[in-house]
Parts: structure tokens; C-alpha cells; sequence
């Protein structure tokens, strides 16, 4: 086992469908410890029997959009586990109306939810919880494509994505001399929660499994198996990387 007692903390479990689901699956068979974050009352419901079936410690409430609620999580994880091994950042909102149509039609409001929620939220949360990790820590969000090039409709979540990935880039320089390693994985499309509500999903996913030299779609296994590597000792000399679980797909023009 890759990860035998390592404790790891994961934010953005919504479902069995949510990326923060396979990656943590995937932990729990490799021996670690969980614990998981919720958004609100709605979510608790579908978290804590999760939390339950992968044997994780405990849950507790987490709106990434407040400074309080983050500064309550990791006092609570303090509380329970002293120390974290790693930290699963799988967060991202942006208003359904600005995912579609014209990117410059953006608004100043729609704009600053997207960064905040999905681009600051990480540093944010590095910070609350850079008291707690432990020397070896691993910290992984999870980001797309529609970062590097532009894809129709993803609009201001590719600039909240590039955002995140330079995040990256930076947090890993402030925690290198701590051993703390940050790392992204760009997944390729997923039907979960975050991409049932986009109309032509359907169209992403047909392209995708046409032009990716794998040939068929990526899963939230395919992405729990790459967090296992990101947050083992396997991948020690890996930081301010973005690892591509995609099929291969990045990497063809057609
Ligand atoms: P999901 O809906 O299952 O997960 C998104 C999570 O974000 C949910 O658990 C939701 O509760 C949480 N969230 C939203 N606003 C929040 C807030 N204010 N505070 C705390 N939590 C909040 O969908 P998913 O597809 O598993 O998305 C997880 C991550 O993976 C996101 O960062 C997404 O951008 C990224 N991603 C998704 C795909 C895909 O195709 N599904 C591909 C690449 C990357
Ligand atoms: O990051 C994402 C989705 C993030 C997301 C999804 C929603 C839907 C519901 C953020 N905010 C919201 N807000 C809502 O109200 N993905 C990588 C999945 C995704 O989203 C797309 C995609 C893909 C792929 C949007 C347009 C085009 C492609």
C-alpha cells in the first residue's frame, strides 16, 4: 500500500460521481486516512454516508468562499489528527450563465465568484493549513484544459483554471523548503455534478474519445490512481507540476 496511514483531508466530495470520490477510493485502498469537507446542510447528507463507507474519521463543513469557514476546518482537523498528509482541493463555481455564450460578456461579479472560489480557495487553504502539514506533505487540485486553449462555453472557469495552475506554481516555491510538494491534475471530461449542467457535455465527450490516442474517456479511477502517485513518495522530486490525466488528449492537434 502506497499510502499506509497517511491522513489526508479532501474537499469537494458532492456524490459517488465527484472526482474527490474516485481520488479518495483510490487513497482508502492504499491504506489512508480520510476526513471530508461539505459545502452545506444539502451536501452533509450525501457526505457523511461516504465518509462512511470509505471508513474516513470525520466531516465537517467547509464554503471555501469564507476566510471563518476555512480557518474552522483546519482548526477542527488540528483537533482530531494534529497533522495532515495531504490536501485534496476538487472545488470549482462559477454562475451557470457565465458558461455559456460570449466570454466577454462577463461580469466584474461573475468573474470574482469563479477566481474566488476556484483559484483563491487554494491558496486560501494552503495557508489555514500550512501550520498542520507535515514535512513530505502533498497538496493536489484539480484543473482542465480549457486553461492553455481556449474550449467554447468553459469561458471565465479557463481563466479561474490558469489562475490555479500559476497558483500552483507559486505555492509549491513558498512550500518547497518545507519538503511540501502542490501539484495539479488536468483531467479530461467527466460527467459528475460540475458537468451535468453543461448542455453539450455530451458533444466534449464525443470528440474527446475520437481524438484522444486512448481512444475512450478518462474516469474518476483514472484520476484517483494519478493522486495516489501525486501524493506518495513516488512522485518526491514532482512539484508545481500539472500532470495530465487525459488520455493523451492534450497532446494531438486532431
Ligand atoms: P463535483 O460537482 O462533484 O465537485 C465540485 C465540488 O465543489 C462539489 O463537491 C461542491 O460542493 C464543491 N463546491 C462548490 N462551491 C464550493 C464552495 N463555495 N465551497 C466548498 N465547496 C464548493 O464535480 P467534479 O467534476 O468532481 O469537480 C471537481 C473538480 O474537478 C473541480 O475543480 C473541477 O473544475 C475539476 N475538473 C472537472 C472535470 C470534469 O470534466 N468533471 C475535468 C477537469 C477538472
Ligand atoms: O471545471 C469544470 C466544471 C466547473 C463548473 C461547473 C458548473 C456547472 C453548474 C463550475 N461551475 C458550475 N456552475 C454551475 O452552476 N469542468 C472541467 C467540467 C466542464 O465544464 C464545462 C466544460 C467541462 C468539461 C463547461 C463548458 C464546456 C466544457
Amino acid at each position: 500500500m502506497l499510502l499506509e496511514g497517511k491522513k489526508a483531508a479532501i474537499f469537494g466530495v458532492a456524490n459517488k460521481h465527484s472526482i474527490a470520490y474516485g481520488i479518495s477510493s483510490a487513497f482508502r485502498r492504499e491504506g489512508a486516512k480520510l476526513c471530508f469537507s461539505y459545502l452545506n446542510d444539502a451536501l452533509k447528507k450525501r457526505v457523511e454516508p461516504i465518509c462512511a463507507e470509505l471508513g474516513g474519521d470525520f466531516t465537517f463543513p467547509c464554503d471555501v468562499s469564507s476566510d471563518d469557514d476555512i480557518a474552522r476546518s483546519a482548526e477542527l482537523v488540528r483537533e482530531q489528527w494534529g497533522q495532515v498528509d495531504v490536501l485534496v482541493h476538487s472545488v470549482a463555481f462559477a454562475a451557470r450563465d457565465d458558461l455559456k455564450g460570449r466570454f466577454l460578456d462577463t461580469s466584474r461579479e461573475g468573474f470574482k465568484l469563479a477566481l474566488d472560489i476556484s483559484a483563491y480557495s487554494l491558496v486560501g487553504l494552503c495557508r489555514a493549513f500550512a501550520p498542520l502539514l507535515a514535512p513530505g506533505a502533498s497538496v493536489i487540485c484539480m484543473t482542465y484544459y480549457g486553461s492553455q486553449k481556449m474550449i467554447p462555453n468553459y469561458n471565465v472557469m479557463g481563466v479561474a483554471k490558469a489562475a490555479l495552475e500559476a497558483s500552483v506554481r507559486y505555492l509549491a516555491t513558498d512550500f518547497g523548503p518545507e519538503g511540501i510538494r502542490v501539484n495539479a491534475i488536468s483531467a479530461g471530461p467527466i460527467r459528475t455534478l460540475a458537468s451535468s449542467g453543461i448542455s453539450d457535455f455530451h458533444q466534449i465527450g464525443n470528440m474527446f474519445e475520437q481524438r484522444a490516442p486512448l481512444r475512450r474517456l478518462v474516469t474518476i479511477e483514472d484520476v484517483g490512481n494519478t493522486a495516489v502517485y501525486l501524493a506518495s513518495p513516488l512522485s518526491a522530486a514532482v512539484t508545481g507540476e500539472v500532470v495530465y490525466a487525459d488520455n493523451g488528449f492534450r497532446t494531438t492537434a486532431l
